[in-house]
């Protein structure tokens, strides 16, 4: 064993790294920045040495493979411009608009929007050749480097069709913005799976398995599935868990970045208040079409600016000017639409609720907004 590159471990089972940066820094820029984005783990984080990893494809297929990192790396590259978000974000208003919820606190921030490069998984199937109907079979992806919080592995699954869909871009990721996946992303090799839940983006990928059912593990079976509103508690949950479907798509979203609640603002009828966020569109029916604004509790709609254009699976950054008149009741939401139609139609508070806390999509809200005292006009005339 001279000369092998042990893996080691950041963080522990008990305390793994779960962090999301401020609205200001998540929409700074439309290619979120590596050391920017969110981090969502249910163990520790392993830095892997990609000379010793290999990629295992199994299950039903004519010829089971076992692929070196380095290997990886002379087929041919697809790079694909997606959004990564955790079916927890919004978890924070869910919660507080609605009642408590059980997970990780997550704000707006558990979502990024990154450029990914690897290999298609349509290309390594093609190779391994799956030997059981698509139509009815699951791709299974696992992460054994370690055990996590609720099961011996991390692992997850999606039908098998789309994997095999190549207009899908479900990729083997190795790079994101152009450079080597970090340990935090899931170097040496991560799953990548554009309008789905980030949950199936397994990290620290090491094999990937053809089958008749889900995945088994804990992260597929027994949570990210949406609960029904009567379960309101952890044990009522464990009678649910076999009946639900898995999450797969994120829903169509939208959320206000900035100004922040309760934020200080000049008058915007001297100063239009700028009004930001991001939009995110429902599983493959991207790109955004359309984000719109209302003051007026949702009475009037308008339209926003999208900047830049987004694309099919990247998320939309928009800016609105308001410069109408602002009362302490003010309240602005915010709805998108995407190019298949879908648009949010829930108002926060409106009883969209389930124990785990996850797929939030009513409108995005900010209120509490009061304007500065010294810039009322009234007092600016007598100065
Ligand atoms: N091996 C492994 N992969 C994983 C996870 C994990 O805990 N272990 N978390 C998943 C979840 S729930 C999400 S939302 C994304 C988060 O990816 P990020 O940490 O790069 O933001 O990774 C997914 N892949
Ligand atoms: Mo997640």
């Amino acid at each position: 064993m001279l000369g092998r590159t042990l893996t080691w471990f950041d963080g522990t089972v008990e305390e793994p790294l779960n962090r999301e940066p401020p609205p200001e820094v998540l929409i700074g820029r439309f290619i979120s920045k590596e050391g920017e984005a969110y981090d969502r783990n249910h163990g520790p984080i392993p830095h892997i040495d990609a000379s010793e990893h290999l990629l295992h494809i199994d299950g039903s297929v004519s010829t089971p493979l076992s692929l070196p990192i380095h290997y990886l790396r002379t087929l041919p590259q697809h790079t694909v411009l997606a959004a990564l978000q955790c079916a927890g974000n919004r978890r924070h208003t869910m919660r507080t608009k609605e009642k408590e919820v059980w997970g990780i606190d997550w704000h707006n921030g558990a979502v990024m929007n990154a450029s990914w490069t690897g290999v298609l998984l349509s290309t390594i199937l093609s190779l391994a050749c799956p030997t059981i109907d698509p139509s009815t079979s699951h791709v299974a992806f696992s992460c054994y480097q370690t055990a996590t919080q609720d099961d011996g592995y991390y692992g997850g699954s999606i039908p098998l069709s789309r994997a095999l869909d190549p207009k899908m871009e479900v990729l083997i990721a190795l790079k994101m913005n152009d450079r080597d996946l970090t340990p935090e992303r899931g170097y040496p090799v991560r799953m990548i799976i554009p309008g789905v839940a980030g949950a199936r983006a397994v990290k620290w990928l090491d094999r990937i398995t053809i089958q008749k059912q889900e995945s088994s593990n804990a992260y597929q079976q027994k949570d990210y599935k949406i609960l029904p509103p009567e379960v309101v508690t952890k044990d009522q949950a464990a009678a649910y868990w076999h009946k639900l479907p898995s999450i797969l798509e994120t829903p169509i979203n939208s959320v206000i970045c900035s100004p922040s609640p309760g934020a200080e603002i000049d008058d915007p009828r001297i100063t239009p208040l700028k009004i930001s966020g991001y939009a995110l569109p429902q599983g493959c029916d991207g790109p955004i079409t359309k984000v719109e604004l209302s003051h007026d509790d949702g009475v009037t709609w308008e339209p926003a600016t999208l900047l830049p254009e987004p694309t099919k699976w990247s998320w939309a950054l928009w800016e609105f000017k308001y410069s109408g008149p602002l009362t302490e009741d003010t309240t602005f939401m915010c709805k998108a639409t995407d190019k298949g139609g879908n648009t949010q139609t829930i108002k926060p508070g409106e009883g969209q609720w389930n124990l785990r806390g996850v797929g939030y999509n009513a409108f995005g809200e900010v209120a509490g907004l009061k304007v500065k005292p010294r810039s009322l006009p009234g007092i600016e005339a007598r100065l």
